[in-house]
């Protein structure tokens, strides 16, 4: 059964000339790195939800970041998976020309698809490795996993905070623009590990299947709940993204 849908997914994104692929925290499951609506979702009895939103910062920075900190020293002992692999090696391949044949928006702040070698990765979310002054908004990478006192912009001498994006803030100008490029281009779509639920990242994939095109997921929905027809109604390959995706985008 799976392989005759693996074979019918193959089908459906054969002959697209632009693939928006979206990538959500069950592509990096397989890596180590725990999901937000799963079992994982919890930190010291706090739901991610309390703590991944402008107003946790403001109250309990401290807090916030020891979240953030132990987020970075668990993906820093994580690798990428078959799944980041595979999409890197497809990517290269349909980068080969010069003309880009696909792009990948990423909600995942882990890193893990830019570490498999992936060409080009839209952070639509941010990153868990970059700290963003509270006051101008700059950014400077940072890999620290402890900080001993909450760290200070250079630019302002302002707390500093995590450079993702939480609920109710906007998505980076530059991410968004290039997503909805990408959604322009695209005519078929290919999304792995995502609940779903969040938008706008969620509203990619909508407007590129109410556009017409194609839509493949991959997605073994142990626990989460996507119904039926999985979260977008397209060809959903119910498994787990690194055993589903090198066979999905194997060379012919
Ligand atoms: C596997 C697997 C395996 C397991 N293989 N798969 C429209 C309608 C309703 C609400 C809104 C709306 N528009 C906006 C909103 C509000 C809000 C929102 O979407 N809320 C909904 C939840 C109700 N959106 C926002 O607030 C966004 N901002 C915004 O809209 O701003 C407007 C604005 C404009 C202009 C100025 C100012 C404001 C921002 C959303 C930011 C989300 N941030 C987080 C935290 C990021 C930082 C961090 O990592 O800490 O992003 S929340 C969290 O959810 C994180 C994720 O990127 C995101 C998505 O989660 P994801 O990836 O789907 O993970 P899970 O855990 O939910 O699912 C994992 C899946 O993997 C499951 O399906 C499993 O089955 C699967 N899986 N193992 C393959 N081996």
């Amino acid at each position: 059964m799976l392989d005759s849908r693996i074979a019918e997914a193959r089908r459906a994104l054969a002959p697209a000339r632009f693939v928006l692929v979206l990538t959500g925290a069950g592509v990096s499951a397989e890596s180590g790195v725990p999901t937000f609506r799963g079992p994982g979702g919890y930190w010291r009895n706090r739901h991610f939800s309390e703590l991944a939103n402008p107003d946790a910062f403001a109250s309990e920075p401290r807090t916030v970041w020891d979240w953030y900190l132990e987020r970075r020293s668990t993906v820093r002992l994580c690798t990428p998976n078959a799944a980041h692999a595979a999409l890197a090696a497809w990517a290269a391949r349909r980068h080969a020309d010069g003309e880009p044949r696909g792009a990948l928006v990423t909600q995942n702040v882990d890193g893990l698809h830019e570490r498999a070698g992936h060409p080009e990765v839209i952070r639509f979310h941010g990153s868990l490795w970059r700290n963003r002054c509270s006051a101008c908004g700059a950014e400077r990478e940072d890999e620290a996993l402890h900080h001993a006192e909450l760290p200070v912009s250079p630019c302002c001498g302002a707390l500093e905070r995590p450079g993702v994006v939480w609920f109710g803030e906007a998505i980076p100008r530059a991410a968004l623009d290039a997503a909805y490029d990408a959604v322009q281009a695209a005519d078929a779509a290919l999304v792995i590990g995502t609940a779903g639920v969040v938008y706008p990242a969620a509203a990619l994939v909508e407007s590129v299947r109410a556009a017409g095109a194609p839509v493949v997921e991959v997605n073994p929905d142990e626990d989460y709940g996507l119904g039926e027809r999985g979260a977008f109604g397209g060809v959903w390959l119910r498994g787990p993204a690194g055993a589903i995706v090198p066979r999905l985008l194997a060379e012919d």
